[in-house]
């Protein structure tokens, strides 16, 4: 059951939250104090083209009815707030040695360094793609992509917010220094990069975007979702919404590559060629290239298959597995065993393990299953247009630099070769330079209503009910 709580967000307060900020005033003053500082990031990390205005979704409430609000919004104006689901006083612990307990309120003691870093990790990622995503709007191939680039990146920066506000409430002078910490790491800075790989890799075109929202976005979604199990309540709740939020996110990127393989596909049929190029479209192998690099170094932010972390995380109660609560076993795992992959002398295999230590195989695997979903919707539009050629995931093992693959070559089908002759085969496999910058060749904006870059076909529905021709954004 849960209670009403504050489920309506005002938007006349500085911060907009629904945590009652106001009766703590303490708190308010330091968060207060942080967003000057979050302004200014944003100003100079986030977004580099300026825009009059963007058509943009709003968070109003945190109920299942009508949580948000759509409107043209001055973008430094956007009003980043605080928000979590509603509290179910009644809510237990639902794995782990505390399991049945009623969830916390508060930090554990001896459980908020580790809290605090699972916080961290999550928040840093947050301004991480903002920063990675700032030149795209430069080259947006329609000012649909444009409202949706702005759209994801000030939601992105409402999840630093959501971090932000976890470090501040519950980790004292710590959480505040962390929370400056967040501002100053930079995406592929070399003296200060962001904590995970995937997060210092450049996002340079929309084909990139696209690939980057439906894989490493997705890689959000299974780790919120693990979160959003957490015996902390807060973080929890917190996770909860980001959630929905997130949805949208990873909607962009499958849609967007449905388009992208859509035009290929056209163009393919058109003058009856792979070689799309000459036609102003991206080629399947390029495709099949971006996808390669994306779904390997997204595997790689689960951590390594086998991880005392992740086992520790889950028996404390901070971290639980996906859809926990529709799994049918004693939420401890103290006496089980599961099969891990494993490389041993050169041969791909498995051995078995104590389950705990093998949960971020678990979470991948759910995950790979999930992206496996995009790969049959792309392969349906190739076959719909009467082609013969398929994308396909690659092994699991291929290109990896975390867990049991680091430094074992594998092929995309799963093949172990000798690194060297990996090496030299890697044009083949992963994006080249010479394909980087034939897409990059294609990327021009395209800002005029109704009108579609030449590599991508127009989405089949607008946002929010309005047509594709409608003017999301206002340009200076
Ligand atoms: N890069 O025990 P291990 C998102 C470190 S995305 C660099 O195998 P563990 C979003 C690891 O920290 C979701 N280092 O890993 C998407 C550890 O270091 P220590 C983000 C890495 O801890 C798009 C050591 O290697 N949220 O929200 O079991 C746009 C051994 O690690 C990497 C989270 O990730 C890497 N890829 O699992 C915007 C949730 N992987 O301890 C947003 C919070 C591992 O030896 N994080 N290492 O110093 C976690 O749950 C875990 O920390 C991880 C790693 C799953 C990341």
């Amino acid at each position: 059951m849960s209670t009403p709580a504050t489920t309506s967000i005002d938007y006349t307060e500085r911060i907009p939250n629904n945590v009652d900020l106001a009766s703590d005033r303490r708190l308010q003053r330091a968060l207060e104090a942080w967003q000057p500082k979050f302004l200014h990031w944003w100003n100079d990390m986030g977004p580099t083209l300026h825009t009059e205005d963007v058509y943009l979704r709003t968070a109003v409430a945190v109920g299942r009815e009508g949580w948000a609000n759509f409107g043209h919004v001055h973008l430094p104006e956007y009003r980043w707030g605080i928000f979590l689901a509603e509290r179910n006083p009644d809510r237990t612990i639902g794995f782990g040695a505390h399991r049945g307990e009623p969830a916390w309120q508060q930090v554990p003691g001896e459980f908020r360094s580790a809290l605090q870093r699972l916080i961290v990790i999550q928040g840093d990622t947050e301004p991480a793609s903002v920063e990675q995503q700032r030149h795209l709007g430069l080259t947006a191939p329609s000012l649909y992509d444009l409202r949706n680039l702005f759209q994801v990146n000030v939601e992105e920066g409402r999840h630093l917010w959501a971090m932000v506000y976890l470090l501040h409430a519950y980790f004292g002078r710590q959480g505040r220094e962390e929370a400056e910490s967040l501002l100053l790491r930079n995406s592929g800075s070399a003296d200060s990069p962001r904590i995970l790989g995937a997060f210092n890799e450049p996002t340079p075109d929309w084909l990139a975007f696209y690939m980057f929202t439906y894989f490493t976005d997705r890689d959000g979604k299974y780790q919120l979702g693990t979160l959003k199990e957490s015996a902390f309540d807060p973080l929890s709740r917190t996770c909860e919404f980001m959630l929905k939020e997130e949805a949208h996110h990873m909607f962009v990127g499958t849609t967007g590559i449905d388009r992208v393989v859509t035009r290929t596909a056209q163009l393919m049929r058109a003058h009856d060629t792979a070689d799309v190029r000459p036609f102003g479209g991206i080629p399947l192998e390029v495709i099949q290239r971006y996808l390669n690099f994306h779904f390997s170094v997204s595997l790689d932010l689960f951590g390594s298959e086998t991880s005392t972390n992740v086992a520790n995380y889950y028996t404390a109660g901070l971290k639980g597995r996906w859809q926990e609560g529709r799994r049918r076993d004693d939420h401890q795992l103290t006496a089980s065993t599961g099969v891990v992959d494993a490389v041993v002398h050169g041969r791909l295999t498995e051995v078995e393990a104590p389950t705990l230590l093998v949960l971020n195989q678990d979470l991948r695997t759910e995950y790979i299953s999930d992206c496996g979903n995009g790969v049959v919707r792309w392969n349906r539009i190739l076959a719909a247009a009467g082609l013969d050629d398929r994308l396909q995931l690659p092994h699991r093992g291929f290109n990896r630099k975390v867990g049991v693959y680091a430094g074992t070559g594998v092929t995309p089908d799963g093949q172990v070769i000798p690194e060297e002759e990996w090496e030299r085969q890697r044009d083949r496999w992963l994006p080249s330079p010479d394909d980087l910058a034939n897409v990059a060749s294609l990327m021009h904006p395209v800002l005029e209503p109704g009108k579609i870059a030449s590599w991508v076909a127009p989405p089949s529905t607008g946002i929010n009910g309005q047509p594709f021709e409608y003017e999301y954004v206002h340009l200076r």
